[in-house]
């Protein structure tokens, strides 16, 4: 059996909602955040100390975005190499951390994870705009059509999705378009999103 660590409200929320959304068997080994300070041991698992973490069989994995194409490839949340929407699929997918988490995980770092007296008002000011501004593709794609890829809920809504549902986490939903916020809400309401939401207690910051 597939074998997760997560943290509640972290990257790994996207793991273990796909494996909710297909229905596969799974333990789930769930961390209080940070990992590195609450699950010292985690580290002999995976070094980086991070969720989440992905084994397989001989399978090790640790990133976020890799692991749901991992995991959807070949079912119906994937856009096979072919067919209509398959790069937007895997564009929508990577652009899920790469582009549109890395500058929340700075707002989160530099307004409630460092210590006071580290905190850096102006960076997650600048950052939230940063988020803001990175979220021009997904505004105009969400004026046209329901889903991000191929016109159906897929792996790439859950990439992508989770940065917005971060959003609301960080309170930096307020300035989300309306078609956004009411994907939000669409992704947020599927059940798959729930079960997985379900584990764990907030984080405290
Ligand atoms: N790019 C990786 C980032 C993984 C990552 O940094 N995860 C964070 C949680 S969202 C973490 O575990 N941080 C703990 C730490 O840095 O000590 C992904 O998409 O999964």
């Amino acid at each position: 059996m597939m074998e997760l660590w997560h943290c509640k409200d972290s990257r790994s929320l996207r793991a273990l909602w796909a494996l909710e959304e297909l229905g596969l068997p799974y333990q789930l080994h769930l961390l209080r955040f940070p990992p590195r300070l609450h699950a010292p041991e985690f580290l002999a698992v995976n070094p980086l100390g991070t969720v989440p973490y992905l084994i397989d069989g001989v399978v090790r994995m640790t990133e976020s975005c890799a692991i749901v194409h991992y995991l959807c490839e070949g079912t119906d949340l994937a856009v096979p190499r072919g067919a209509p929407g398959h790069t937007d699929w895997l564009n929508w997918m990577y652009q899920g951390d790469a582009t549109l988490t890395f500058p929340q995980t700075l707002v989160l770092r530099y307004s409630r994870l460092e210590a006071p007296e580290r905190r850096q008002p102006q960076v997650a000011e600048d950052y939230t705009h940063w988020f803001h501004a990175r979220l021009k593709m997904v505004n105009a794609r969400l004026e046209q059509a329901e889903w991000l890829a191929a016109d159906r809920f897929t792996g790439a809504d859950i990439a992508a999705g989770y940065a917005l549902y971060l959003a609301q986490v960080l309170g930096l939903a307020e300035g989300l378009k309306p078609q956004t916020r009411a994907y939000l809400d669409r992704l947020t309401a599927r059940p798959a999103f729930q079960r997985a939401n379900a584990f764990g207690q907030p984080l405290k910051v």
